[in-house]
């Protein structure tokens, strides 16, 4: 960074430990340090920050809003580093301090608030953006309490709450002159004025929605764009003498209303809970939002036709979704416009990406909930709904069954999707495959009335955070061998294929993999006390627990090859550290129990001595953005073994991928393209094909129990689930996980199973090879161009939101 000079770098740091904490630097703690160095760091961007705005105004350029109630975020010192380009520079400056830069950043805790893949790729787009030099705003809740921090105690996970706001966010900017109010409850009345008819919203309860600004750093273009989080504060602070009784009571539920709407984060990942304050949520954060976006927009623009040439707001899932009916409420109640004005105004300035095909992740609210809460919204979903099923009957008439598949309002329920769908000009899913199960099966009425308005857009992720932060050795490599452009430029990455076959370049890879396992095996010692050799095979499934995921899988494969090793303890056998990470949703029973069972497996394995060590089980506690980087830099082969045709797209594999792990898959999601680039001589493909598994649900499913019957090694590993091997002779702890696979199998986890650990002995055997498995993996990482979320977002730019770059200068 050109303006970057360390000395008066280290003199900032030393004035803002002063003026922060009235110490001097050596009394500081590296939390204090933490803070002043980020504050030092602030100083850079806040003119980049001020400078980006002014541009993008005097430019009035077309913006993309991106609603999500999910931003998994990490941690932002060093990543805000790597974009302003001047982390080295730091870490010199610090060095010479006496602190170790990698300590510092280890102060910051995760801003977490977001489940997993959707509010991680959030997160990457928004760097994306900020990187290539589009108008961006991220807009979301600043929960007070993000993800939970996951504990294991005795094998249990336990939830602890995260106060990551505790000691303060030193990036934040809280902005209260752009405060709005947001009504709930209440009802609405019809007014009469000089013959025209007005809705007015009466004894609703308010709260004010407070913006809190952080700053979204592109990767050295002076470029800072602004994720826009809002908290709740309540309309009038009571004052026990000023109210009369009603109004007493109405004061109290204002201040609750507004200190419950933001306390925390719901963390269910692709599992919809109607909750009324989750509903709540929704409605706050995207009424604040879509208000400010118009006010901004009126700032700079006379007519609000011109809206969608300036606006675009993106819905991160069907969460944001009543978008569509509040800038509808807005532009009809407060702009006046005519309804047929006003909807052909919202259709062109709503896009709606989905990324669940999960029955049980699509969210439907109870109409009567729905209209307590929300009543003038909710008149204007039922007008939106009245005009729509019109529609349908007019393409289709006589034929009920279309009414029913894609009326917004049904049963008793706002379907979500479909409302999205009816106001969006875009409907996109998140890969190849996703997209095309959408437009066959799921959404295949909608497909079928509007083809045109259905698109793809295979996820990515930021190789800044996930390759230039996360894995230093690896990127200075590459730029040795094929120069920084990959840094923005992934595709950059092909100019390594070259070196996968030559012998030099495959032992320094290799050095460098082995020196990020010893670095993840001294983060296992110190956090789960195991002792795991980092010259094992390190092969990894993190991500959150899920059915569908299929963690089940895994685990009752460890189990089976751990019989086959008591029987034959000089089996041919590379061997394994099988690592896993994963948090379950609160009160996901099932997830809870695979957890339980992954930690007694460990515990049962890792203190057999009779197998000499080859099999190790680790479940690292509390996986999250930060010991994520840690963790792809150092895998070797990559879990993503979702049934078929259930997992969107996963991002966790395009991680794995880039930093040179094999993936070990079943074709589906983004898995499939993955294979795609690199070839499938170079993944580790099994399993039923997603049109495969359709099929059998179709029929009604499968007979587990024959297969439990005939195949003995399963029989084994499931009766084990039952007879108190993992249980200390408890026959019921697994009871329930050994009763669903049986039974029912849901998600082919015995189907697959066979399939499954054979492709397991394919990957040990080509570990043998060494130079083949180094070409392999450097395959991986140099075929990895694709899934740049850079790349992702050009194409959401370009096809969808129509944006124009701007460029900053200072
Ligand atoms: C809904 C209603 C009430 C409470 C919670 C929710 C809820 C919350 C989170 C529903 C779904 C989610 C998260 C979904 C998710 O993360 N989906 C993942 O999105 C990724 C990015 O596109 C894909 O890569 C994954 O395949 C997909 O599972």
């Amino acid at each position: 960074m050109a303006d970057f000079d360390k000395e008066s770098f280290k003199k900032d740091v030393i004035n803002n430990v002063k003026n922060l904490f009235r110490k001097t630097i050596d009394e500081a703690t590296q939390e204090q340090v933490f803070q002043a160095v980020s504050y030092a760091v602030k100083d850079h961007i806040i003119d980049r920050w001020i400078a980006t705005q002014k541009a993008y105004e005097e430019k009035n350029a077309k913006t993309v809003y991106y609603l999500s109630m999910e931003f998994l975020m990490g941690r932002a010192l060093g990543n805000n580093m790597i974009n302003l380009t001047c982390y080295e520079q730091v870490k010199e400056a610090l060095a010479e301090l006496g602190f170790d830069l990698n300590v510092i950043e280890d102060q910051e805790p995760d801003a977490a608030l977001g489940n997993g893949g959707l509010g991680r790729l959030a997160a990457c787009f928004l760097d994306s953006l900020a990187t290539l030099n589009y108008p961006a705003y991220g807009c979301g809740i600043r929960y007070r309490y993000g993800m939970f921090k996951q504990a294991i105690e005795n094998g249990y996970q336990i939830e602890k709450p995260d106060n990551w706001l505790k000691n303060g966010n030193p990036f934040e900017v809280k902005r209260p002159e752009y405060e709005v109010e947001v009504k709930f409850g209440g009802y609405v009345a019809t007014e009469c004025r000089e013959g025209k008819n007005y809705f007015v919203h009466k004894d609703y309860q308010a709260v004010r929605a407070i913006p809190y600004d952080l700053p979204i750093i592109g990767y050295g273009n002076n470029v800072v764009n602004t994720l826009r989080i809002w908290d709740a504060e309540p309309v009038q602070e009571f004052n026990l003498n000023s109210f009369d009784k009603g109004e007493y009571q109405n004061a109290v539920e204002q201040a609750n209303l507004a200190r419950n709407i933001v306390e925390v984060l719901y963390p269910n990942d692709n599992h919809y809970s109607g909750k009324e304050l989750r509903l709540k949520q929704q409605y706050f954060f995207v009424s604040a939002s879509v208000q400010r976006a118009i006010l901004k927009f009126k700032e700079n623009n006379a007519d609000i036709h011109d809206l969608p040439n300036k606006v675009t707001f993106q819905l991160n899932d069907t969460h944001p979704t009543v978008t569509v009916a509040e800038l509808m409420r807005i532009l009809v109640d407060e702009e006046n416009l005519e309804w047929d004005d006003a909807w052909d105004i919202t259709c062109r300035t709503c896009a709606y990406t989905n990324h669940t095909i999960m029955a049980e992740a699509l969210e439907k609210w109870p109409i009567d909930l729905f209209q307590k809460l929300l009543p003038r919204v909710y008149q204007i979903v039922d007008e939106i709904n009245r005009r729509f099923v019109l529609k349908i009957e007019d393409m289709y008439p006589g034929n009920q069954d279309k009414v029913r598949s894609m009326a917004i309002l049904y049963d008793g329920q706002v379907k979500m999707a479909h409302l999205a769908i009816a106001g969006s000009y875009s409907v996109n899913g998140v890969a190849k495959l996703h997209t095309e199960i959408l437009k066959k099966r799921e959404l295949r009425d909608f497909y079928e009335m509007r083809p045109e308005q259905f698109n793809n857009k295979t996820n990515g992720i930021t190789q800044r955070r996930f390759l230039l932060h996360a894995n230093p050795l690896l990127a200075d490599w590459a730029t040795k061998k094929v120069g920084d452009g990959w840094i923005t430029d992934l595709p950059v990455l092909e100019g390594l294929k070259k070196y996968a076959t030559d012998k030099k370049a495959q032992k320094e890879f290799m050095d460098i993999k082995y020196k990020n396992k010893v670095r993840l095996a001294e983060y296992i010692k110190e956090h789960n006390g195991i002792d795991v050799d980092p010259n094992s095979i390190f092969d990894v499934q993190v991500k959150r627990l899920h059915e569908y995921k299929r963690q089940q899988l895994n685990i009752l494969h460890v189990m089976h090859l751990y019989n086959e090793l008591k029987a034959n303890p000089d089996m041919d056998f590379e061997p394994t550290t099988f690592i896993f990470g994963a948090k379950a949703a609160a009160g996901y029973k099932t997830a809870k129990l695979t957890i339980k069972l992954i930690n007694s497996v460990a515990d049962v394995i890792n203190n057999d001595k009779s197998i000499k060590g080859k099999i190790k089980v680790v479940f690292i506690e509390n996986y999250r953005v930060s010991n994520a980087e840690i963790i792809f830099a150092a895998a070797d082969v990559s879990e993503q073994i979702s049934t078929a045709s259930r997992e969107a797209s996963g991002t966790g594999n395009m991680k794995f991928m880039l930093n040179g792990a094999v993936t070990l898959g079943t074709m589906d999601g983004a898995n499939v393209e993955i294979v795609e680039e690199v070839g499938k001589e170079n993944a580790f493909i099994f399993g039923l094909s997603a049109e495969e598994v359709m099929k059998y649900e179709k029929d009604g499913g499968y007979y587990p129990m024959d297969i439990y019957n005939s195949n003995p090694k399963v029989k084994k590993v499931l009766d084990q689930l039952v007879d108190g091997t993992y249980s200390n002779g408890d026959k019921e702890l697994f009871r329930d996980l050994y009763d669903s696979l049986v039974m029912k199998d849901v998600y082919f986890t015995l189907k697959d199973f066979d399939s499954y650990a054979d492709a397991q002995k394919r990957v040990n055997k080509a570990y043998k090879d060494k130079a083949n498995w180094a070409k392999m993996v450097m395959l991986n990482t140099a075929c990895a161009g694709k899934f740049s979320s850079d790349r992702t977002i050009e194409e959401y730019a370009q096809e969808i939101w129509k944006l124009e770059k701007v460029e900053v200068t200072l």
